[in-house]
């Protein structure tokens, strides 16, 4: 007699016993009625609507929609798997040349701050990607010209396709980025008191490519296109000479045209790590993603022991050398990071935030899935072979 398997409980279980390990539930029995509920109501969901747009975003993140061809494949994640790969707004590559620009005639901009004010900038500027590549000297230049914003609850900060006039830091205050497709606006993501945009604009001399519109009273900080232009997109020219072959050698971006790939590399920014320092921890919001560019990185597991164990103790699952990434799984899946990084020996990484991410990476999908894949099948061997020591020491 053979018994039939029914098409799909493999996978349904596979996924069911991944979200276990990796949450490592107290009670088993309320997460599987949490965990299929949840997985039925986004069934349903889907299917009377393909997608939820009266949901809020995440701060950062973008929302579920349009570009089905880039879903994530519903069997490698059962569970509610957003579809954050939206399709890309066409902005032209233009590259700029700072060296046959007459802007350089032009007298430096300058703004006087109080102390006060400057402290307040500076915390402001010192997680922005584009401003990590700058010297002393360039970002000085960049605070001196940097002016404040108030602005109020439904202010459009940015309409798309206007011209670009200024780059913006946000301080502090809500945002949301809409983008025109078909004719209708769509939420596309949100900002909640951090990051910056307006940048697209004035890299590409291209129209502005999504609204911005405050959701909460606020402050930005605006840097103008003539100093943005002198400094940011001059020093992304000698960073597109320093990392135009190390890109080139990457496998991950082999589905992007040349002129993406020289796009990330106007996105990126380098940061180094000194030896044990965590790059990444494990149950965090994640906001950036990271390539290897020199040294080693090593990727923990947080686990218990055993069934019973209330202590949880790290164990290694990976290492990354130069040319691989990490830090893709929390932004693929909206969820919070499912492992620690730290570096061993110093490391310097290429990092790129969320929606550059969303942006730009959303051809190299099929080969992060692939890997997404592998990193399922590797953790439900690794749970049936600490099952099987569990049963052998019973
Ligand atoms: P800008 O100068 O074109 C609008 O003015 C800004 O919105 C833009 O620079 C970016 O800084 C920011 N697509 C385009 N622009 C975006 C996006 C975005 N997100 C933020 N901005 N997408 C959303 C990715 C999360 C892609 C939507 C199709
Ligand atoms: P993240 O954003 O969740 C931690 O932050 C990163 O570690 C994660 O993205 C991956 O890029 C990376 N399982 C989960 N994450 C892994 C794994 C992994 N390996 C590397 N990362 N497994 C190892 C497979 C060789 C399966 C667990 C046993």
């Amino acid at each position: 007699m053979s018994i039939e398997i029914p098409e799909g409980l493999t996978e349904l279980l596979q996924s069911f016993t991944v979200e276990v390990l990796r949450n490592q539930p107290r009670d088993l029995l309320e997460f599987a009625l949490q965990y299929f509920t949840q997985l039925k109501d986004s069934e349903t969901k889907e299917a009377s609507f393909g997608n939820d747009q009266n949901s809020a975003p995440r701060p950062g993140k973008a929302v579920n929609f349009i570009d089905e061809a880039m879903q994530i494949d519903s069997d490698a994640f059962a569970a509610p798997v957003i579809n954050r790969f939206i399709r890309r707004a066409s902005v032209c590559a233009e590259a700029f040349n700072p060296d046959e620009d007459d802007e350089d005639k032009e007298p430096w901009v300058t703004h006087p701050k109080t102390d006060e004010q400057r402290q307040r900038l500076q915390e402001a500027c010192r997680d922005i990607l584009l401003f990590k590549n700058l010297d002393a000297e360039e970002m000085s230049q960049v605070l001196d010209a940097m002016f404040e914003k108030f602005c109020t609850e439904g202010e459009h900060i940015i309409d798309q396709d206007d011209d670009g006039d200024n780059f913006y830091v946000i301080e502090s205050g809500t945002y949301n980025i809409f983008v025109m497709v078909d004719g209708a606006e769509k939420l596309v993501g949100s900002y909640d008191n951090r990051g910056s945009f307006g940048e697209l604009a004035l890299m590409y001399n291209t129209p502005r490519a999504a609204t911005i519109i405050a959701t909460s009273p606020g402050a930005l900080w605006c840097l103008d296109r003539l100093t943005f232009r002198r400094i940011i997109v001059k020093n992304n020219a000698k960073k597109r000479r320093l990392y135009e072959a190390f890109i080139e050698t990457l496998p991950l971006l082999t589905s992007l045209e040349l002129s993406e790939r020289m796009k990330v590399v106007d996105v990126i920014s380098t940061r180094v790590y000194t030896d044990s320092q965590q790059i990444i921890a494990q149950g965090d919001l994640a906001d950036c993603f990271y390539i290897v560019e020199s040294g080693q990185v090593r990727i923990n597991m947080k686990r218990s022991r055993t069934k019973k164990d209330q202590e949880e103790e790290e164990m290694e699952i990976a290492t990354c050398s130069r040319g691989q990434y990490f830090g893709e799984l929390a932004l693929v899946t909206n969820k919070p990071r499912a492992a620690s990084a730290y570096a061993v020996g110093s490391v310097k990484c290429l990092v790129m935030d969320v929606q550059a991410f969303e942006r730009l990476l959303g051809p190299c999908m099929d080969i992060m899935k692939r890997n997404i894949a592998n990193y399922e099948e590797q953790l439900v061997a690794l749970f049936e072979s600490s099952t099987e020591i569990e049963q052998q020491s019973a």
